[in-house]
């Protein structure tokens, strides 16, 4: 049975799943879930994702949300097809752990705001709150830096394959480039820039930038 993937493929958080299922190689569909009419606080979407936010998948009987539990199933249930995005001794597991940590936890929250602020508010007549952008911005290119001496000791985040730590990033770069016009913060870092253009080249996330462009 075909696995089901709810949320609108141009979201960020469905992205990282729909993306992980590509490089594993494992067919797909979408239902959309119109996030502009609010249909992901309906009782009908409440019932598979009960914050009332997408992703959430349906895998036969199974039901699973939170896009990042998401991955590290699929990744796991389909070791042995595609790329390796788990890592294989424990202390490389523990490294793409503590870099999707990273990504959730240092990264994810500062690019949702400044969507949020930046993209998000101004659609809806909304001003965004200019010195919330400013602190965000300052918050990120820290981060950046952080990646950016570890990037010049390892080709990918976890080590020298690319991993779910890498994947898990896809979504939220693409946006802060492509959307909030930041990409600045990338391609000022030699090293970011390098991994950026490695992993964004992939042809799993090419083939799901091509199906959000054709919605
Ligand atoms: N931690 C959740 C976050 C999900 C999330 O923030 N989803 C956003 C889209 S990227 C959403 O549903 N936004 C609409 C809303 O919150 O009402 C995950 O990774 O699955």
């Amino acid at each position: 049975m075909v696995v089901k993937v709810y949320g609108p493929v141009k979201a960020a958080c469905p992205q990282r799943v729909m993306v992980c299922l590509l490089e594993k190689g494992v067919n797909f569909e979408i239902v959309d879930v119109n996030l502009e009419v609010g249909e992901q606080k309906q009782p009908q979407f409440l019932s598979r994702q009960p914050f009332g936010q997408v992703p959430a998948v349906e895998d036969g009987d199974f039901r699973l949300f939170e896009s990042r539990a998401i991955i590290r199933y699929y990744a796991a249930k389909y070791a042995d097809r595609g790329p390796n995005l788990l890592g294989t001794t424990l202390e490389e597991k523990a490294l793409v752990d503590q870099w999707l940590e990273v990504e959730a936890h240092n990264f994810n929250d500062l690019v949702y705001t400044l969507v949020l602020q930046l993209l998000v508010l101004p659609r809806m007549g909304e001003r965004g709150d200019v010195a919330l952008v400013h602190a965000c911005e300052e918050k990120l290119e820290k981060v950046f830096d952080v990646y950016e001496e570890r990037l010049s000791k390892s080709s990918y985040l976890a080590g020298e394959a690319f991993t779910l730590a890498d994947l898990s990033h896809l979504p939220g770069i693409s946006y802060l480039i492509d959307e909030a016009k930041l990409g600045h913060l990338v391609s000022e870092r030699k090293n970011v820039n390098a991994w950026w253009k490695d992993i964004s080249n992939r042809p799993a996330w090419k083939k799901l930038m091509s199906l959000a462009s054709d919605y």
